[in-house]
């Protein structure tokens, strides 16, 4: 069993090295090296100057943690919104008002690691009003409001690790779900790592949302036996009430995963029914546990952000509630866990299975009336393969990943080892088409794909492994995204175009869902902030023993003041400023030297805060780092820093000589 496992191994990493050479060879990017088919392609991602793109594409920014915002088709970066990494570039996670959202039972965390951005939708489809995605590393799922473009909210999930089967949302976006990679002691202890079997275990986060603010609030834990829980999605509509988790190492090994996790021919699709475990726990059903999270709001009108520390959380035991919990036999590790449009068909993406497994939902349930089951994993039943079996598609590829389905009754799955999309179509299993991608894609996404209604025009393969798609940049190169378009039989590749970060998941919507609602400004008279400085008549300089508030505004093309003195080695200087701009599109910066910090960004009608300790003795300057009128390198100003022992008053102005 070692020794296929080990050739299956060798297989894979010669598998992966023979698609990027061969097609480097192929494609070797030369200008304008597919002549007239080039031109056509280049024809369907132009997007004139002036003009907008058809789509939004919420690309994960992987290991940068953040969460791109891209244009399709053009593929063009519209921003890096910033979600769990600190970003200079607007000050996110720098500024006073910002700093809470990073905040965790670990302390600040500036950074982690975004996988898969899900849309909230209404009736099973995508409804434009928040995107979710969860942080891997310290697990943490978050919120970004689509009318703001900003993360609103992060809650931290306990008794995580490696929050990867996650944030996936059911149709009426009663619940983003986050599951756990790792299984672990819960609660954590000090034991051997080598008593792992039985004993750690894999959490299950159920968080309910609020219809109206779009809130999280953890509404349930479901404690499972100790495997890895790698993806999960939600039923939908006839399966909607249910959530589905791919698992591997069901094996439960603790060293040496690649192998020693490698040995069952099947694991499981967890089929969880979270309906019935809802009304369970409101009849009182679960128990509460000690617990500690962070939950993190940014709120629009005082633009701050605070973070609560929670202390418990409500745990259930699959046990306890009989008929919520089943095991869906998968070969083979499978990783992604994907459901068709209409909730019928769940496909496991069996890494290191020949063929591709789909479960049929209604024989499912079938199955689950007739208890034909085949032996139980924890108390957990195992349903029968054969029994739940939709059909397979017949080698279709090597190492599949994860699968997406159109509006036309087709899945295209990607394939990482053969480095290829299949298109199939869905119920016959037939395989009409498959396309090279280069290379080794990870992800697949078309918008609405993971939804009752997908917009069935593009996909967008989200590869792992750029080597010759661009001019080299030293040792490591951008991550790529292949734009196709599917509203042909055949799929046809239109654009690479390179990403931050790690693409991992995507969610596509089209612009006109979105692009209506987007804020334009903030009202300045709207602006609750405690250390506005809404008229003019507001701007003061305040000392409360060694820390100074600065009330400071700005419009083109000054700072209110602009002159300062008093201030003194040792002091912590809070500049509180408020841009008075009520024009779209006129941030200002603000960047004063020696920060150990970074600029920030105020955005029309808004306060943020930067902190500043003054080092030396001198007259500083600050200045606007956002180049914003003919006059923005007259947009400065002064503060004088004397010695600490200094008498000194503090005084403020602008315009006065
Ligand atoms: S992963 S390449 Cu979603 Cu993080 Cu599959
Ligand atoms: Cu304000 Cu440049």
């Amino acid at each position: 069993m070692k020794r296929t496992i080990n050739i299956l191994i060798s297989l894979i990493m010669v598998a992966g090295m023979v698609s990027c050479n061969d097609g480097g060879g192929k494609q070797k990017g030369k200008r304008g090296g597919q002549g007239g088919l080039a031109s056509n392609a280049a024809e369907r991602v132009y997007v004139a100057p002036g003009e907008h793109d058809e789509m939004y594409a919420f690309m994960s920014g992987g290991f940068s943690g953040q969460l791109g915002v891209y244009g399709l088709p053009s593929g063009r970066l519209l921003k890096v919104l910033p979600v769990f990494s600190q970003n200079p570039e607007n000050g996110w996670g720098y500024t006073e008002e910002t700093k809470p959202m990073l905040n965790t039972s670990f302390g600040f965390v500036p950074w982690d690691d975004s996988h898969h951005p899900d849309i909230s939708q209404t009736n099973g489809v995508l409804d434009g009003r928040w995107v979710f995605i969860n942080g891997n590393n310290t697990p943490r799922i978050a919120r970004i409001d689509l009318k703001n473009f900003k993360t609103e909210e992060i809650i931290e999930i306990p008794h995580s690790a490696g929050n990867h089967s996650s944030s996936f949302i059911t149709e009426n976006t009663e619940y983003v779900v986050a599951g756990t990679r790792f299984s672990v002691p819960i609660p954590q202890k000090d034991m051997s790592i080598k008593d792992y079997k039985g004993n750690f275990k894999g959490s299950l986060t159920f968080i309910k949302v609020d219809p109206e603010t779009g809130h999280m609030d953890i509404k349930f834990q479901l404690m499972m036996p100790g495997f890895n829980y790698d993806l999960s999605h939600p039923g939908r509509d006839k399966s909607h009430g249910w959530f589905f988790f791919t698992t591997y190492n069901t094996e439960e090994a603790h060293s040496l995963l690649e192998v020693n996790a490698s040995q069952n021919d099947k694991d499981f699709i967890a089929a969880i029914n979270w309906k019935k475990i809802e009304e369970y726990v409101n009849n009182g059903g679960g128990t509460t546990v000690p617990a500690k999270y962070a939950h993190n709001i940014l709120d629009e009108n005082t633009h701050t952000a605070t973070s609560t520390m929670k202390t418990e959380v409500l745990q259930v035991n699959p046990m306890e509630v009989p008929g919520a919990v089943y095991f869906l036999p998968t070969p083979k590790s499978p990783h992604g866990c994907d459901v068709d449009p209409t909730g019928e068909y769940i496909v496991g993406n069996g890494k290191l299975s020949a063929d591709l497994t789909v479960h049929s939902f209604t024989k499912m349930l079938d199955a689950i009336e007739n208890k034909k089951f085949d032996g139980e994993a924890y108390g957990i039943p195992i349903l029968n393969f054969e029994d739940i079996l939709a059909g397979v598609v017949k080698q279709p590829g090597l190492g599949p990943l994860h699968t997406e389905f159109d509006d036309k009754g087709n899945a295209y799955t990607t394939f990482f080892i053969s480095s290829e999309v299949v298109k199939w179509k869905v119920g016959t299993w037939e395989v009409i088409d498959r396309q090279p991608v280069f290379y080794s894609v990870g992800h697949g996404m078309i918008p609405g794909g993971n939804s009752r209604k997908p917009f069935g025009k593009y996909f967008v393969a989200l590869n792992k492994i750029t080597k010759d798609r661009y001019l080299p940049t030293g040792p490591e190169l951008t991550q790529s995204a292949q734009l196709f378009d599917i509203t042909g039989e055949k799929m046809e590749l239109l654009l690479d175009f390179p990403t931050i970060g790690e693409p991992h998941y995507a969610a596509g919507i089209p612009a006109e869902m979105v692009a209506p609602n987007s804020r334009k400004i903030y009202k300045l008279a709207e602006n609750k902030h405690p250390y506005a400085s809404v008229s003019d008549s507001d701007t003061k300089v305040v000392r409360e023993g060694k820390e100074v508030h600065v009330y400071m505004n700005m419009i083109r093309s000054h700072f209110n003041p602009d002159n300062i003195e008093g201030i003194k080695v040792g002091d912590k200087v809070f500049f509180h400023v408020t841009n008075h701009e009520q024009d779209f599109d006129v941030p200002h910066g603000f960047a004063v030297i020696g920060a150990n910090n970074a600029e920030m960004l105020i955005v029309p009608g808004a306060t943020e805060t930067l902190v500043w300790e003054p080092k030396q003795v001198g007259v500083w300057p600050f200045y606007c780092s956002d180049f914003c009128s003919a006059l923005h390198q007259e947009m400065q100003g002064y503060i004088r820093v004397s010695p600490a022992d200094s008498n000194i008053e503090l005084s403020w102005s602008l315009g006065e000589d």
